[in-house]
């Protein structure tokens, strides 16, 4: 097993999270780290498959507890196929959502229990847990301002189209999840300009895993 790290990037919708991840590896790369993108639901041929299924479901979303199984299927293929071999490579894995997803849409503001979310992850993720979770905070308001011009006329998808209360619940879940895990998520305040939050990610990476991988390297 290499030096690799496992960053994930949480947030509710338009928060900035992919514009932020091509910074960051930009980043990397300026460091002599080679990283892999990539993202859920989705991230390998099978995900992706997947993905389909639950995003194009449109309005009219699957009951809770099969999107979850949808989510944990993908979840489990991704890992399979992208993020363990690229791990096992030595190679750092940045990921655009991960189970915290899950836990925020399906769990804390969803219908299902924790306990059996906690089975399927168990189950699905095990040990690949990430390093370090970003959570990209924003206002409801200016998330979704933000999801809807990049759309434009195209239709919003069945968890774009849900109520700013929803949105502003998947805020505070957030908050909620990053204050139960302090070892391992850091909240980014993701209002400012796009170089303003790339410059405070990278202080939190360089921080929290730069450190680590030189003492590491050189011991
Ligand atoms: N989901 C997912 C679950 O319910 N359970 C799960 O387990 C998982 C994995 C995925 C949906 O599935 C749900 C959550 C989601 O609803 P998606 O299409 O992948 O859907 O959507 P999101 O992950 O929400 O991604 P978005 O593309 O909506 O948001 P991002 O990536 O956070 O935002 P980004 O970078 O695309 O930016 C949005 C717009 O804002 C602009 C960008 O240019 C872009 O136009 N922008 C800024 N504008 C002003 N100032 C800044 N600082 C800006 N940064 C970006």
């Amino acid at each position: 097993m290499g030096l690799g790290h496992f960053i994930t990037l949480e947030g509710g919708e338009g928060t900035g999270k992919s514009t932020q991840i091509h910074h960051l590896l930009e980043r990397l790369a300026d460091a002599g780290i080679d990283a892999v993108r990539t993202r859920e639901p989705g991230g390998s041929k099978g995900a992706e498959r997947i993905r389909s299924l639950i995003l194009e479901a449109g309005h009219s979303r699957f009951d809770p507890l099969t999107e979850t199984l949808l989510f944990y299927a993908a979840r489990n293929d991704h890992l399979e196929h992208v993020i363990r071999p690229a791990l096992n490579a030595g190679k750092w894995v940045i990921c655009d959502r991960f189970s915290d997803s899950t836990r925020v849409y399906q769990g804390g503001i969803g219908a299902l229990q924790y306990s059996v979310l906690d089975q399927l992850d168990a189950l699905v993720v095990h040990d690949t847990q990430p390093d370090l979770t970003l959570i990209l905070d924003l206002p409801a308001e200016i998330g979704l301002a933000r999801a809807n011009a990049r759309r434009g006329n195209s239709a919003a998808d069945g968890f774009e189209a849900e109520s700013i209360d929803f949105h502003r619940a998947l805020r505070q879940a957030y908050l909620e999840l990053a204050r139960l895990n302090p070892n391992r998520c850091v909240v980014i305040d993701a209002d400012g300009s796009v170089e303003e939050i790339a410059e405070r990610i990278w202080r939190k990476v360089s921080e929290r895993l730069l450190i680590v991988n030189s003492v590491q390297s050189n011991g």
